[in-house]
């Protein structure tokens, strides 16, 4: 459980730590300015230059939500902050929530990566989330739609349809692993990767 410093402890932590309400945010205002901990493989320089193919890369920018559980620090800019152990979550436990990045600008975009927060009671139950695009924040239209998703894998790919261009990308969780004996699984997501050129 504890974030960060020397190790390694973010990868099984993620499944395993007691899930929603057990954490505590880590640090606050990281967002803004600074150096960003770089513990996410996609944010490693590196990360574009194996890549032999198209001049593709993960692509940053601002990161906003209509719902943010600010108490525990869990704020939008979680899912863009290369730190594997920082998430973003919801302010309730409702299907509905979203998350959108403004990339500062229009680019094609290829695919995206999602890592969720699975706690122990929602694995190997899928979260069923859209994601819609928009040049200029007034009109979305649909990219991908996984709001039958089945894959239940922590961190899971889709592609954008081919000659995707757009500067918002908004992801919306439609549908929540059901609550069970155990505990209520919230929309939650450690990293929202958006690759592009
Ligand atoms: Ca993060």
């Amino acid at each position: 459980m504890v974030p960060g410093s020397g190790g390694k402890a973010n990868t099984g932590g993620a499944i395993g730590s007691g899930g929603q309400g057990g954490k505590t945010g880590v640090g606050g205002s990281r967002n803004t300015g600074g150096t960003p901990p770089a513990n996410d493989p996609s944010c490693l320089p590196s990360a574009s230059a194996t890549d032999s193919g198209a001049p593709e890369a993960r692509l940053f920018g601002t990161a906003t939500s209509d719902s943010e559980e600010i108490s525990k620090g869990n704020t939008a800019g979680k899912v863009l902050d290369c730190n594997l152990s920082t998430r973003w979550c919801a302010a309730d436990n409702k299907a509905g929530h979203y998350v959108t990045i403004d990339l500062d600008g229009v680019h094609l975009l290829s695919h995206l990566e999602v890592m969720w927060e699975y706690p122990l009671w929602a694995v190997g139950v899928p979260y069923m989330y859209i994601v819609e695009v928009s040049v200029n924040s007034l009109a979305y239209t649909m990219a991908i739609d996984k709001s039958v998703n089945t894959e239940t894998t922590q961190t899971q790919s889709a592609d954008f349809p081919s000659a995707t261009s757009a500067r918002y990308v908004r992801l919306t969780v439609v549908g929540l692993p059901p609550p069970t004996a155990s505990g209520v699984t919230w929309a939650s997501i450690y990293e929202l990767r958006i690759f592009g050129e």
